[in-house]
């Protein structure tokens, strides 16, 4: 047996009921199969791959806070600190009910892929809790940030792991977080980004991963000789992926007709209202059946059904596998050009390859998403030189990174004879910097 298709069964074997985990797994080392089998023998002596999945350290901890009725509840906490081969680990914490170990781990595994991609230097490493902020009192949540933080700040630091947001997780959450950081630390360090701009946060971070995927994503479309204004897109979510998504894409010319959460998705044929959006989501914290009122002509659907809209670009920006092989069957039955993932392995494996084998455009989460990091990196940068830079040039400096990233990646994919086929692009180019990091600091 090849030795790649020896460590993919191992992961399976080794971490039963992590799924996520092994997607993610299968879908990178497939992709670096070639690179791989180049020099087989030499890296299976190096267990270079046994020591690419195996996290450095993971860390799981006991989240225990009061809620508003005095009641006491328990959360778990988790840290997955999986590759410093380039950097300090970075990567986002996500507070969502469904978070188990696999799924911190198949964030943590993708995130040293894409931080590597963003040329800049940061490892790689996720956490999160199966905490639910939705619904909760600014109090619940604050409670629940101290306790989470008052653990996990004895593995943190600016220069060993720099944590930020993901799902679950915005401004609010990194405030409290921090707060607690430096009260029990007793330092004030860039130790997590996302921060709020009156005590270190980055102009433009918030906008970022929505911003970067619409500068990816504009520049592939560029270099297929197709230009994104005058396109219908729809997009998937409406959190802070999905809203900055929006907003970019709208002031590109492009027409955004869908967003979505959980419960239901809205459509809207004379374009999502980006002000009416961010009123209902970051003012309100309301749900989506709200739009309505602002948009008497919009329509609101319960369940799922973004992708049965007819639309030239497809910008998945909710959660993973969220688009599914029929949902793929129906974008291209409808002609779609180009499907960009904001979201984390949002396409499952099936529909990603019905996606390539149809021509389609599509860019996997670690390069179109990577803006999100990558402005996160730039906000560690302003923390430790103590300055902040404008707006225009931190997105000037995005756009840069995501230009770069995607012509990197389409570059990758080129020398290996894999013409427009951006998973292994991405995969191969990823790998190829951490890879030569592991071998020259031997094994660790
Ligand atoms: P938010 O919490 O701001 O928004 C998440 C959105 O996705 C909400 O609309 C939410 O709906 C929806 N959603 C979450 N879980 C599910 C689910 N199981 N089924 C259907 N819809 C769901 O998160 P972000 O916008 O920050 O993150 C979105 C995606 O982008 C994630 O995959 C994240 O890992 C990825 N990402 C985020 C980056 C960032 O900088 N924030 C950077 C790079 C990637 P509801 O409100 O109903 O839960
Ligand atoms: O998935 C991601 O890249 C993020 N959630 C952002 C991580 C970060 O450190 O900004």
């Amino acid at each position: 047996m090849s030795y790649v298709d020896e460590v993919i069964e191992q992961v399976v074997k080794q971490n039963p009921a992590e799924p996520e985990f092994h997607q993610a797994v299968k879908e990178v080392l497939d992709s670096i199969r070639v690179v791989i089998e180049a020099d087989e023998e030499k890296f299976r002596k190096e267990a270079l791959l046994e020591r690419l999945v195996n996290p450095e350290r993971q860390i799981k901890f006991r989240v225990p806070w009061v809620d508003d009725n005095g009641q006491v509840q328990v959360n778990t906490g988790y840290r997955v600190q999986f590759n410093s081969a380039i950097g300090p680990y970075k990567g986002g914490l996500r507070l969502h009910p469904s978070v188990n170990l696999g799924i911190i781990k198949f964030l943590g595994f993708e995130q040293i892929f894409k931080n590597s991609l963003t040329g800049l230097p940061i490892g790689g490493g996720k956490g999160g809790s199966d905490f639910d902020p939705k619904g909760k009192s600014d109090r619940e949540v604050m409670a629940f940030c101290q306790s989470f933080m008052t653990e996990l700040c004895k593995y943190i630091g600016a220069d060993t792991d720099v944590p930020a947001g993901d799902i679950g997780t915005g401004a609010r959450e990194i405030g409290y977080m921090f707060g607690q950081y430096k009260r029990l630390r007793g330092l004030f360090e860039g130790v997590l980004t996302g921060k709020g701009l009156t005590y270190g946060g980055s102009l433009a971070r918030t906008e970022a991963t929505g911003y970067g995927l619409l500068y990816f994503t504009e520049e592939l479309l560029k270099s297929h000789g197709k230009d994104i204004a005058g396109m219908t897109v729809c997009i998937s979510g409406s959190g802070n992926v999905a809203t900055y998504a929006a907003q970019k894409a709208t002031q590109l010319g492009a027409k955004v007709v869908t967003v979505s959460d959980s419960n239901g998705w809205v459509y809207d044929a004379d374009g999502i209202d980006i002000a009416a959006l961010k009123e209902i989501k970051e003012v309100r914290r309301a749900r989506l059946t709200e739009y309505k009122n602002y948009r008497p002509n919009s329509e609101y659907h319960e369940g799922r059904g973004v992708w049965t809209v007819k639309c030239d670009v497809a910008l998945p920006c909710a959660t993973q596998n969220e688009l599914h092989l029929e949902d793929a069957k129906i974008l291209v039955a409808n002609g779609v050009t180009a499907v960009c993932e904001g979201a984390n392995m949002p396409t499952t494996l099936e529909a990603t390859e019905y996606l390539l084998s149809n021509g389609i455009l599509f860019a996997p989460g670690k390069a179109a998403n990577a803006g999100g990091v990558a402005t996160s990196a730039l906000e560690m940068s302003q923390n430790s030189e103590r300055l902040s830079w404008t707006f225009e040039e931190v997105d000037t400096k995005l756009k840069q990174i995501m230009v770069h990233l995607y012509h990197n990646v389409e570059d990758a994919a080129k020398r290996y004879g894999f013409e427009d086929n951006f998973v292994v692009g991405a995969n191969i180019a990823g790998f190829e910097k951490v890879l030569d990091a592991m071998l020259a600091q031997g094994i660790v």
